[in-house]
């Protein structure tokens, strides 16, 4: 058996189903794969490749897998890979490369990918001989989805691809190895926990993306209700708690302000439940008021970030963390803040201006979405103003996940990562919301969805701008330069791509088009003209 055929039966024994890329020189892989029943989705852009398996990791917990050829295939992974590894998502990346023996400069696509991965994945490596693939692969899986999960990078050089291999036949399947979820936190510090959240009178809970991504969201429930906490979540944390839950205030960004100071003033306790300061909510926004003690829980202890400054940090497994916290609650807590009169102020002014004709407002939409989707499903994200609107406004229901580019933000996530979900989540139903820069950055993927059969629903809020850039040079110079954008006719773009395609005028539409692309099983492409003028000003 030769390399690529070894490669490939390591892969299933991984439990891979299915691979996102391109194919180029390496037709061993191919002739390998032909034989497999791993499913292999061939993409218009390797980027696009790269945000699929990120997609499919984060949803299904097990790393997505994406390949490439050498030299241009590989740097076109390089962005969706460093978002993988912004947004702590389990990625396996193989790239092909030239002969071991060619592998230095000047030699004809030959980049140093080792080197080139190095930064923007977990861990990358170059595999030299065949029978390390097994081993090396087995090791790659575990990095990618230990705590924080990330994306590892392995290039296989052709040659040891396709050299002969003397090996037993691997098993089937290999025994289930579970992760380890981390020790636990030395019992005084427990105590300690326990006593300061008993005597805190005014405490705040900072959720960011681990319970959604180790999946403790009933153990962080009844952890938030025994203590009768008022909880933030991040982008990447949104949802961790129904955001229709009684103790649950919303999402606070990087970009919050003036809402959150009365409620950071008064409060004397904050807890964060895996913070990552990747997402950029400074500490600062809460060291106001009140002298307030600052605990922390994570997976890890590089959690704890210096701008946190914590007064006490719990890392391991938070799951039984918190388990053990519920268990020590007082009985009769109450909440010490009116959470609804609270969120309700802080969502007024998200809310105005409400235009439900064209061009609509970003919260109509986003109204309008919460009101017709089921509460179910996987909506994702692109990033600009768009993302605001869906992180700031949109009201969370149910077993919903919505996944953002947040570490990285990443414009071109959303298409292709609804993609990933499709195949994470065959029977959900998909919705990626985008702006019109996002979405035409990867737009080719609907020739993907098209051709394999992956059914999702595009939602673009047309502003014929790039909106958020447009709003930040207004702001400080009060002019513009280079933020205006034509786009195709959306509608015609998506029929040449085999897709549906409407433009919607008004709230009443984008409704009904949304309750009968949910039932169409077809791909869509929703234009839905936006304005953000007054909005978040
Ligand atoms: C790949 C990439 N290029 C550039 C940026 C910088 N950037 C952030 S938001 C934005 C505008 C996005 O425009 P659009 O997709 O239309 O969204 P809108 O803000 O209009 O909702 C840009 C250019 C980025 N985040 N990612
Ligand atoms: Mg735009």
């Amino acid at each position: 058996m030769n390399g690529a055929a070894l490669l490939v039966e390591s892969l299933q024994q991984q439990g891979v189903s299915v691979i996102f890329g391109l194919p180029g020189d390496e037709v061993a892989f191919f002739e390998a794969l032909r034989g497999s029943p791993i499913r292999f989705i061939t993409v218009r852009h390797e980027q696009a490749a790269a945000f699929m398996a990120d997609a499919y990791g984060r949803l299904t917990g097990r790393p997505g897998v994406c390949f490439s050829t050498l030299g241009p295939g590989a740097t076109n992974l390089a962005t969706g890979l460093a978002n993988a590894l912004l947004d702590r998502s389990p990625v396996v990346a193989l790239s092909d490369q030239v002969p071991t023996d060619q592998m230095r400069p000047g030699v004809h696509q030959y980049i140093d990918l080792v080197s080139m991965f190095g930064p923007i994945t977990k861990w990358s490596a170059v595999i030299r001989d065949p029978e390390l693939i097994p081993p090396t692969l087995e090791y790659a899986f575990r990095v990618a989805r230990a705590e924080r999960p990330g994306p590892v990078h392995l290039t296989l050089p052709v040659n040891v691809l396709e050299r002969e291999c003397f090996l037993f036949q691997l098993g089937s399947e290999l025994p289930e190895r579970p992760l380890s979820r981390g020790g636990r936190p030395d019992p005084r510090a427990l105590q300690q926990m326990a006593a300061w959240l008993r005597e805190a009178r005014a405490p705040v809970l900072l959720v960011g993306n681990l319970p959604l991504r180790a999946g403790f969201l009933e153990a962080l429930r009844r952890f938030i209700e025994a203590y009768q906490i008022p909880t933030l979540t991040t982008y990447m944390g949104k949802g961790a708690l129904p955001e229709d839950h009684p103790l649950c205030l919303g999402v606070i960004s990087r970009h919050a302000r003036g809402e959150l100071v009365g409620l950071f003033t008064a409060c004397d306790l904050i807890l964060t439940i895996g913070y990552d300061e990747v997402e950029g909510v400074k500490p600062s926004l809460w060291m106001v008021g009140n002298h307030k003690r600052v605990v922390c829980m994570d997976s890890v202890m590089e959690g704890e970030s210096p701008l946190l400054s914590a007064d006490l940090t719990l890392a391991g497994d938070v799951a039984a963390i918190l388990e053990e916290l519920t268990a020590l609650a007082p009985a009769d807590r109450q909440p010490w803040l009116e959470v609804t009169a609270v969120r309700e102020a802080m969502q007024r002014p998200l809310q105005r201006p409400l235009a439900e004709t064209a061009p609509l407002s970003p919260a109509a939409i986003t109204r309008t979405l919460s009101r017709v989707l089921p509460d179910r499903g996987v909506i994702t994200v692109d990033v600009g103003l768009n993302k605001y609107a869906m992180g700031l406004t949109y009201r969370i229901r149910g077993s919903q996940r919505i996944l953002f580019s947040n570490g990285l933000s990443a414009m071109g996530f959303a298409l292709p990562a609804a993609l990933g979900a499709r195949l994470a989540c065959p029977e959900e139903p998909i919705v990626a919301v985008s702006g019109d820069g996002g979405f035409l950055m990867n737009v080719q993927e609907l020739e993907t969805s098209a051709r394999h059969g992956l059914p999702v629903i595009a939602l673009v809020l047309r502003d014929n701008a790039l909106g958020l850039i447009h709003r930040m040079q207004m702001a400080r110079f009060g002019d513009a330069v280079g933020t205006t954008l034509g786009n195709p006719d959306l509608p015609t773009l998506a029929a040449a791509f085999g897709a549906r395609g409407i433009t919607v005028d008004s709230v009443d539409i984008l409704a009904d088009v949304l309750i009968e692309a949910l039932s169409s099983h077809q791909t869509w492409v929703v234009d839905v003209p936006t304005s953000y003028e007054g909005w978040l000003q």
